[in-house]
């Protein structure tokens, strides 16, 4: 494992630190103080509750749990505690002001490198611990670019003129003209892992699953295709919905999803402050896990398991292996997946040819999470790690799996066994799907035939 040197892991912690800092302050620097404050929806934080918890969990996790450091600040602990305040009230409490805030995260980032710089590491490679494998820092980078995506998802529900901008990703070569779907053939494969260094407590342990045969997309599903689930009606029958997601759209009227508006006959979406007729070749986004079961069903299809996923993602049929991600076991680079706020949108789908499965699986890293069918469980042997508050608190059926990241999340936060999760309700997350099927009697005997 060559990220296993103590060298190498203190430059990837720093490198890690530093991108999310850079990401942080260009989200927060991008608008005036007062939309710092202002909360721009209830289902978000006002963006300077955001940067002062990266800084305040930063302090706990790091300088105090792992250097021993004594509290910078006791009293504001309980403000920018996620579970104490419900981000609808976190508005009204008396929040550090935006400079404030900014010396405060800036202060204990400095003393957060101070402790990396004498940090002891040994190569083991193996089981979280804080200060081998450089775990602590990888967890607060990987928190921070968390909250960088959660800060992107609140820039796109602020209204007014746009803020961010960024190239649009490079339109490929050709258009993807490849199969629809791949078989994934009966059989165990590795789920998890161990070896992984900053592998989160809920990706944790490696351990054999029995997949029984399946197929999946080739790609996320269209904004052309989900249009065609539109045009059906698809919205206006409840024999596509669960009970609760046909409740969540008869209460709240949806028709398609978050930020589309039909105009002159053509569907119209707000992305990043700028109004602009929905790309049909786009993977589609805003999507809740309801939205996603129901077009699948409509389609006779369903969504692939968590375990699908992965196998799809991760299982290599000629070695038997699971690659860290599609393309195998070297980090994510721009040709390989849509990552990282590079671009504020996702590819066309059947971009990146060289981010490819063994199996030809396309995009499923970066571009957009994708909604399994899957509820928030953990794996056998899971050790909750550094905390029960990290994951263990919200396994169970409430939250459905998103997998693969989008474009709006960091490297460091994304690979074959990331899991994310959320309440099936939600569509401002950068969430679109793919689907699957069963395999049949058929594929059995065409696989047969094939091995003759
Ligand atoms: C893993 C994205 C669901 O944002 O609630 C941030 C990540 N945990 N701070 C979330 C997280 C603590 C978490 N998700
Ligand atoms: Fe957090």
């Amino acid at each position: 494992n060559p990220q296993a040197h103590p060298e190498a892991l203190r430059a990837r912690a720093l490198g890690a630190l530093e991108r999310a800092r850079h990401r942080t302050t260009l989200l927060t620097s991008c608008v005036e103080g007062p939309e710092l404050t202002a909360q721009h929806s209830p289902l978000m934080s006002p963006l300077v509750w955001d940067l002062a918890h990266i800084g305040n969990q930063e302090e706990q996790w790091l300088l105090r749990a792992v250097a021993g450091r004594e509290a910078m600040r006791p009293e504001i602990d309980s403000l920018y505690d996620a579970f104490e305040h419900p981000r609808a009230e976190r508005p009204r409490l008396p929040l550090l002001a935006p400079d404030e805030a900014r010396r405060y995260a800036a202060e204990v980032r400095g003393r957060a490198l101070d402790v990396l710089e004498q940090a002891p590491f040994e190569a083991d490679g193996g089981a979280p611990r804080l200060t081998r494998s450089g775990f602590a820092f990888g967890m607060i980078a990987q928190h921070e670019q968390q909250h960088d995506e959660t800060m992107l998802i609140t820039h796109q529900l602020r209204k007014g003129a746009p803020a961010l901008t960024a190239p649009d990703p490079e339109p490929s070569a050709a258009p993807f003209d490849g199969p629809a779907e791949v078989l994934v053939s009966a059989g165990p494969f590795i789920m998890g892992t161990t070896a992984e260094p900053w592998a989160l407590d809920n990706e944790r342990p490696a351990h054999v699953r029995e997949v029984p045969a399946f197929h999946i997309d080739t790609t996320p599903v269209t904004n052309a295709a989900y249009q065609e689930f539109i045009a059906d009606g698809g919205y206006d029958d409840p024999r596509w919905w669960q009970p609760a997601g046909w409740t969540m759209v008869r209460e709240h009227g949806l028709r398609a999803p978050l930020f589309w508006r039909r105009e002159a006959g053509q569907w119209l979406r707000r992305r990043f402050g700028v109004t602009e007729v929905v790309p049909p070749d786009e993977p589609v986004l805003h999507v809740s896990w309801y939205e996603a079961d129901a077009y699948a069903r409509w389609r006779g299809r369903r969504l692939p398991t968590e375990e699908e996923w992965e196998k799809a993602a991760r299982h290599d049929p000629a070695t038997g292996r699971s690659l860290r991600y599609p393309w195998g076991d070297a980090d994510p680079t721009p040709e390989r997946a849509n990552l990282g706020q590079r671009h504020l949108r996702p590819a066309a789908a059947g971009s990146y040819p060289l981010g490819q499965s063994p199996l030809g699986v396309r995009q499923l890293i970066g571009d957009v999470w994708e909604w399994t069918a899957s509820d928030f469980l953990p794996y056998p042997g899971f050790v909750a790690y550094p905390y029960r508050e990290y994951s263990e608190v919200f396994f169970g059926p409430d939250h459905k799996v998103l997998r693969g990241g989008s474009f709006a999340v960091d490297a460091v936060a994304c690979r074959g066994t990331f899991r994310n999760w959320d309440y099936p309700v939600r569509r401002q997350i950068f969430s679109g799907f793919r689907t699957a099927r069963d395999a049949d009697s058929r594929d059995a005997d065409s696989r047969r035939a094939d091995s003759r």
